[in-house]
């Protein structure tokens, strides 16, 4: 018998629930099947430089060490509980905030946690074939330790839905093992998870922008009245941080890459830049435009009654929710909105509660913005004009008021046909995921060694040298 104890650390007092830990029993073997199947390909065997949280003390959440992936101790914590907390918003504002799910938002609290829980092991699959081209063993690693911490992430998740939904919650949690990105069939429950992550710049896009919608929906869900809920999603935020970190740094060092060589070369068009080897800096507005637009579609419908009852009921919150000087209840505020009208993007004014989800898409964007000009700093550095802009919020969107129009970055609404003849001037055609992935073929794997396409970081993990084996193959 396995000592899940002993196998997991956390901080739930594991060892005293055998309810839980019978739960856990069962669902441990799926997972780690699951982790066999769909984990990263062919790093079984491989011991990972990883950071391994063992507790939720400054200095337990970040122990680094050489790791077989499928023996990393997935473990579950939950931030310490303030006893004092209460329900910051909503009709029950003022309350102390519930130990327990309160029966009549069992479903819909499942619900959320489910959505949340499903985008964990969607991302792993999705990155799953990645570590075959690696730039290099820096790289390598870090894709590694961000697929281990989504995996925590869903334990994260499972141990909320059989810690406090009874069997309902036990067949969730299956069924999060079960779905698939991309499967016709048993898809992942939100967009951005079904669509393929088929190169590394897809993946640094992806952990920058979509790993930021996790931030932001986990800042949210830290706010929520049910208090372990919240404690759970303020300690996965901790390790949310270096996915992003992973994403913007990226692309950082593929933009100086690309500028170093367009210097060196004294070359601006992109055909030219693509024969020297480097990413040109047109497919990485593509790439740009494609990854901000799947991912803002993930906050949901500008006009939901959903994001309004999971605000007034207490279970989700706004951002920031405790530093926003207002009310907390909302009944009575209002909030803009853009919507198509008459061929033109109009802005209305909208009950703030059902807006709740653009409120949240709009303070992911102020934050995506001062990424953005960051990666602009590096190109302007280089003496070179271009410069990376977000799209309109209405371009290449599935969900919300800009679902079925047809909106160019500029924000002008398009016909059909004009958006079809364009469409691969602004997102990425067949032919630039071709070429992108073209120069990721083989992996890198030489301490200290970089793919030709992307710059080496400025310093290395946990003050490990640039040189340093962080994967060892043996
Ligand atoms: N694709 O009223 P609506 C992360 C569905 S990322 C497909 O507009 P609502 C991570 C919606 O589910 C963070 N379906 O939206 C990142 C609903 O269906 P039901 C994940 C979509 O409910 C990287 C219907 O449309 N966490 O952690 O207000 C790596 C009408 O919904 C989509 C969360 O999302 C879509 N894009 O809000 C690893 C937090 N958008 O229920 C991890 C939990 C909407 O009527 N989730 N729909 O069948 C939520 O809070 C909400 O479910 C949403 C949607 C914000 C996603």
């Amino acid at each position: 018998m396995i000592d899940y104890t002993e196998k997991i650390p956390n901080n739930v007092d594991l060892g005293r629930d055998r309810v839980l830990q019978r739960a856990l029993e069962h669902w441990q073997p799926a997972y780690m099947n699951w982790w066999y199947d769909m984990g990263p390909s062919e790093s079984h065997a491989l011991e990972v430089y990883l950071r391994t949280a063992t507790s939720v003390e400054p200095d337990g959440w970040a122990q680094f060490g050489y790791v077989r992936m499928p023996e990393y101790r997935w473990g579950i914590f939950l931030q310490p509980r303030d006893a004092a907390r209460q329900v910051n918003f909503g009709v029950h504002k003022g309350q102390p905030a519930w130990q327990e799910v309160p029966g009549e938002y069992r479903s819909t609290l499942r619900r959320v946690i489910v959505t949340q829980g499903d985008t964990e092991p969607a991302s792993v699959e999705q990155q799953r074939l990645l570590g075959m081209c690696c730039p290099s063993l820096y790289d390598l690693r870090n894709i590694f330790q961000v697929n281990v911490e989504e995996g925590r992430h869903l334990w994260a998740m499972v141990y909320l839905l059989h810690r406090y939904f009874g069997r309902d919650g036990r067949e969730e949690a299956e069924a999060l093992l079960e779905r698939r990105s991309g499967d016709a069939d048993n898809p992942r429950i939100l967009g951005a998870f079904n669509e393929p992550t088929p190169d590394w710049l897809a993946f640094y896009m992806f952990t920058f922008f979509t790993d930021r919608d996790g931030k932001f929906q986990l800042c949210a869900l830290a706010e929520s009245g049910f208090d372990p809920l919240a404690r759970t999603c303020r300690f996965m935020l901790t390790e949310e941080a270096h996915h992003m970190f992973v994403g913007e740094t990226g692309i950082s060092r593929i933009l100086q890459r690309t500028c170093e060589v367009m210097q060196e070369h004294k070359v601006e068009n992109a055909s030219d830049v693509r024969a020297l080897g480097v990413i040109d800096l047109q497919t990485m507005q593509k790439y740009l435009n494609f990854h901000f637009s799947v991912t803002i579609d993930l906050f949901g419908s500008d006009a939901s009654s959903n994001a309004a009852s999971y605000y007034t009921t207490g279970l989700k919150g706004r951002y920031e929710e405790t530093k926003i000087e207002d009310d907390h209840v909302l009944q009575n505020a209002e909030y803009p909105v853009l919507e198509v009208s008459g061929g033109k993007i109009i802005t209305r004014q909208v009950s703030a509660l059902t807006a709740l989800n653009e409120r949240l898409r709009d303070d992911y964007i102020a934050e995506i913005q001062g990424g953005v000009d960051r990666w602009n700093n590096i190109i302007e550095q280089a003496g070179l004009s271009f410069r990376l802009t977000l799209p309109h919020k209405g371009f290449h969107r599935a969900i919300g008021n800009f679902a079925g129009h047809f909106i160019s970055p500029d924000g002008e609404v398009l016909t059909k046909e004009t958006w079809e003849n364009n469409q691969y001037k602004w997102m990425p055609s067949p032919e630039d995921h071709k070429f992108v992935q073209s120069l990721m073929t083989g992996r890198v794997i030489e301490p200290g060694k970089f793919a030709n396409w992307i710059a080496p970081p400025i310093r290395g993990i946990n003050r490990q040298p640039l040189n340093f084996e962080y994967v060892r193959f043996n």
